[in-house]
Parts: structure tokens; C-alpha cells; sequence
């Protein structure tokens, strides 16, 4: 089997770490691997399948001879880094937002979209986390029903916000039980039993950019162009796991069972739902899964073609790294490596 060179652009990160995890896990086909992150990081050693690896500061040379380059390292780093790696002859799996609306960059999910790999010209999109969780629960239901409008509350761990808001969830907790103070520094507000009402930044219709991502990624991945989505994105102080409490209305009516058979042989999806022996997904058990979990799926009573539901998913996993290691695979299955 052929192997390839590949690079990961924020290798010392919360996402980039759990990439060196999932491509080990998967036994992804690797040549030759340079780990990148900025100088910080330089000469910091990382393990992968036994070999230790030294971190390397970014730099054009660093993707010369490159197949994949795994890209993590926020967007702005992203935007002056990926045409680099492309010129360079690298296909760029991003995890940021830098270019998921741009019309000639795929924004993949491998559960709903995978053949649009296939029109790639450089770069290719990871979705946010919240979204990639939402499209594979609801997909399958769409394909069916076809989804008119999705009203989504989501619970997101403190993760999502990276290594550093990690720690500020330790840190904050233990303050707090000392009466000391700690104001965290990766996250707007107190996260220590508390919850944010605000991912990333407000825009002017009063929705955050978190919660537009929601709205705009969903119709490009499900090519539905018409779907009304509207998101509230809420960090709650919980290391790892999303969680989103979603309602959706259907074109076509459908029965909560339908709803849970239809899910049942989904790719990708768990159905955990039996609420009178108290099984419901929860963060805490979604940890190191790669599946997104449903439950409390129930027939909405503000819809007269309602249903709603709670999805959780591994945000590291599913919502960032496990979902752009696949994307690679799709690169090695249809031959565009
Ligand atoms: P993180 O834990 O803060 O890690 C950031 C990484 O970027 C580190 O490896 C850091 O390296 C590197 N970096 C920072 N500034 C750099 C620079 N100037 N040059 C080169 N490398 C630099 O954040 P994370 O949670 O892993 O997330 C990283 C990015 O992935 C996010 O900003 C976001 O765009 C994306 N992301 C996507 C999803 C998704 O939904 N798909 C989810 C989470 C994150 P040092 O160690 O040298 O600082
Ligand atoms: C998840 O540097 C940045 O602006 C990154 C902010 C960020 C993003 C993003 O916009 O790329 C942090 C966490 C995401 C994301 O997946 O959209």
C-alpha cells in the first residue's frame, strides 16, 4: 500500500494532538511526518507510535515534498499558511473557518458529503465541530423528510476553545473552592460553574459567528440551500463532549419511531434512547468515541411536523480531528493523492 508525507500544522494542540491519536489509532499510511506549531513549541518532542518526533516551526520549507497537510492552527494561520502548502504541492485538510464558504473549497463530512472531495483545487474544509455533530444526526432524516428549519441549542465543552481554556476550567474550579480568584484567559467570561451564552465573536444581526457558522456550513454540507437554522451556542464548564438539543421541522411528517430507525442504520450515528432506564447520551461517556449519539428523540409540540432530540459528540474527535483524518482517507480512496 502507498504511503504518504504528511504534516500537521498545530501538532501541539488540543486539536492537533488528538490528530496524532486518531491517525495512529487508524493506522493512516504515513511515509514520512513533520509535526509544525509556532516557535513557542519549537524542539518539543511528541511520540507517535512509539518514535519521538520533534516539533519544527512553521515554515515554507517545512511543506516541501508534502501529500497532506492537516491544518489546525486557528484561521489567520491558516490563511497565510495554506496557499504556502499548496503551492508547495499539498492538498490542505483545514480545520478553521478561514475558507469553508468559499464556493471552490469542499466542506466535508464524510456521513453526508464525501464525493465533494472530489472538486478540491488545493484545500479542502473541515466543518466547526458543532456543525459536523448536527449534519450527521439530521442528514439521514433529511434524505427522508426533508428538513425545513432546525432550531439548535448547544452545550459546548471548554475544549472546543482550545489547551489554554482548559486549563482555565481546572484552574477557575480550584480557585474557586480556595476563594481565590482566576479569570480565565481563552474564554470571555467565568466558566466555573457557570455557562456562556457567547462563542467566538457578536455579529450585527445578533447572532455570533459561532451560531452563523451553524446557519451557513449546514446548507453547504447538505447542499439545501433553503434549511432555517437558527443556533444559540453556549459553553458550559465541561472538558470534552458538545451537546445540542435540537428541533427540527419536516416537510413530511415523521413518527419519533421512524425517527429512531431511520438513525438506527445511519452511518456514524449511535442511537442511545431508552429514557425509562435512564439512557441518554452524555459528554462524559462520548469521550475518545468517534460516533455522534441521539437520544431523548421525542415528537416536538410547538411543530405540527416536529421532532426533537439531544446529539452529543466528541468535539476533539468527531468535531475536528477524526472527521479530517477521514477526509485524508476519502483523498486515498478516490485516488487524489
Ligand atoms: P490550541 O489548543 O490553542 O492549539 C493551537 C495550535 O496552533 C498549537 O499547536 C499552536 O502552537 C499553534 N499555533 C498558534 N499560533 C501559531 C503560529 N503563529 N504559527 C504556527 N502555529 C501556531 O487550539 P485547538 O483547540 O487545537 O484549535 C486550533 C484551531 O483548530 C482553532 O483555532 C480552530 O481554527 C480549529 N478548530 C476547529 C474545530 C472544528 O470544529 N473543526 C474545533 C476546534 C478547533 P504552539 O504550541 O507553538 O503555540
Ligand atoms: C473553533 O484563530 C481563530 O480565529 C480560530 C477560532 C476558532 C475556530 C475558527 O473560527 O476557525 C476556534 C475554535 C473554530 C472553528 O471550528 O470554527
Amino acid at each position: 500500500m502507498k504511503s504518504y508525507n504528511v504534516a500537521i500544522l498545530g501538532a501541539t494542540g488540543a486539536v492537533g494532538k488528538t490528530m496524532l491519536k486518531v491517525l495512529e489509532e487508524r493506522n493512516f499510511p504515513i511515509e514520512e511526518l513533520r509535526l509544525l506549531a509556532s516557535e513557542r513549541s519549537a524542539g518539543k518532542e511528541i511520540e507517535f507510535k512509539g518514535t519521538k518526533y520533534k516539533v519544527e516551526p512553521v515554515s515554507p520549507e517545512a511543506f516541501e515534498g508534502i501529500d497532506i497537510a492537516l491544518f489546525s492552527a486557528g484561521s489567520s494561520r491558516s490563511k497565510i499558511w495554506a496557499p504556502i502548502a499548496v503551492e508547495k504541492g499539498a492538498v490542505v485538510i483545514d480545520n478553521s473557518s478561514a475558507f469553508r464558504m468559499e464556493p471552490e473549497v469542499p466542506l466535508v463530512v464524510p456521513e453526508v458529503n464525501p464525493e465533494d472531495v472530489q472538486i478540491h483545487k488545493g484545500i479542502i474544509a473541515n466543518p466547526n465541530c458543532s456543525t459536523i455533530q448536527m449534519v450527521v444526526a439530521l442528514y439521514p432524516i433529511h434524505k427522508e423528510k426533508k428538513i425545513k428549519r432546525i432550531i439548535v441549542s448547544t452545550y459546548q465543552a471548554v475544549s472546543g476553545a482550545g489547551a489554554k481554556a482548559m486549563e482555565d476550567l481546572t484552574e477557575e474550579t480550584k480557585a474557586k473552592f480556595e476563594g481565590k480568584y482566576y479569570i480565565p484567559e481563552a474564554l470571555p467570561a467565568s466558566i466555573a460553574f457557570n455557562v456562556i451564552p457567547r462563542i467566538d465573536v457578536f455579529l450585527e444581526n445578533g447572532y455570533t459567528k459561532e451560531e452563523m457558522k451553524m446557519f451557513n456550513e449546514t446548507r453547504k454540507i447538505m447542499h439545501a440551500p433553503d434549511i432555517k437554522v437558527s443556533a444559540t451556542c453556549v459553553r458550559v464548564p465541561v472538558f470534552i463532549g458538545h451537546s445540542e438539543s435540537i428541533t427540527i421541522e419536516t416537510e413530511y411528517p415523521i413518527t419519533p419511531e421512524e425517527a429512531r430507525q431511520i438513525l438506527s442504520s445511519a452511518p456514524g450515528v449511535i442511537v442511545e434512547d431508552d429514557p425509562e432506564n435512564n439512557v441518554y447520551p452524555m459528554p462524559i461517556e462520548v469521550e475518545g468515541k468517534d460516533d455522534v449519539f441521539v437520544g431523548r428523540i421525542r415528537k416536538d409540540l410547538a411543530f405540527d411536523n416536529g421532532l426533537s432530540m439531544w446529539v452529543v459528540a466528541d468535539n476533539l474527535r468527531k468535531g475536528a480531528a477524526t472527521n479530517a483524518v477521514q477526509i485524508a482517507e476519502l483523498l486515498i480512496k478516490y485516488a487524489m493523492v
